[in-house]
């Protein structure tokens, strides 16, 4: 049986992930290549219950930085253990919006959790495993969060403070540039620009590895 792929969407609020998502899932579908989606933190009942857990709190109690990166990864391995590793296992591909590179430029970049304690949690937690391919959408944060205001309030997390969006975004862009799994959009661009950038880049990409499928 031939293993199924990861392909992980990864982009500050408001980048344009569920555009991304559907693009890629229109080239899978037009490759007739069987695939579901996944979203993080979530995808699975009891990962579901930690994320609205994390971003709610209960009253006025609200996780600590290592709580939080704690239940990311509780909430990332049960995905991982019930639902995405499990798919690949029967040769189906898994599109994932945000992954693990969530963690490290959120938690890393913009809590400023040491590299130490994030190192030593994802080998703990994830080993060797991670997506053979991230679409990283990079935007500015503040063109991001106009985006994300114009849905309506901004919830807990995307009231942080400017500066945490920075940092984070500039954790993801160490995290992306020269590396040879990753793919990154300018999107910042129009709708249909940011479209057609991540339907060439992905099909590419496709081509050269389909003789591995
Ligand atoms: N988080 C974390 O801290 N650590 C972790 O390990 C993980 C996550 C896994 C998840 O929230 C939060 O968890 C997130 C990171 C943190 N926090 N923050 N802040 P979520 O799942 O609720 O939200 P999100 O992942 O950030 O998704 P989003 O806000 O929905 O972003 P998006 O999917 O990229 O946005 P969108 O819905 O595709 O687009 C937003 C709007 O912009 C929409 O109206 C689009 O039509 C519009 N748009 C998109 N692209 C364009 C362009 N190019 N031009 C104009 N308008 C556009």
């Amino acid at each position: 049986m031939i293993k199924g792929k990861f392909i992980v969407i990864e982009g500050l609020e408001g980048a344009g992930k569920t555009n991304a998502q559907q693009i890629v899932m229109a080239s899978l579908q037009a490759h007739n290549i069987e695939f579901i989606t996944t979203r993080e933190p979530g995808g699975t009942p009891i990962a579901e219950a930690l994320r609205n857990l994390w971003k709610e709190g209960i009253g006025d109690e609200h996780t600590t930085d290592k709580a939080e990166l704690l239940m990311l990864y509780a909430a990332r391995t049960q995905l991982v253990e019930t639902i995405i590793q499990p798919a690949l296992d029967k040769g189906i591909w898994v599109v994932g919006d945000r992954h693990d590179m969530s963690t490290q430029a959120y938690q890393g970049g913009g809590r400023g959790l040491s590299d130490d304690l994030l190192t030593s949690i994802k080998t703990a937690i994830l080993g060797d495993f991670e997506p053979v391919l991230t679409v990283y959408l990079d935007l500015d944060p503040t063109i991001g969060l106009e985006r994300a205001k114009g849905r309506g309030e901004l919830d807990r997390i995307e009231q942080q403070h400017i500066d945490f969006f920075h940092r984070t975004r500039t954790r993801y862009l160490q995290l992306t540039e020269h590396n040879p799994k990753a793919i990154v959009i300018n999107a910042a661009q129009s709708l249909e620009q940011v479209s057609a950038d991540i339907k060439t880049k992905f099909e590419a990409w496709l081509q050269e590895n389909h003789s591995m499928l």
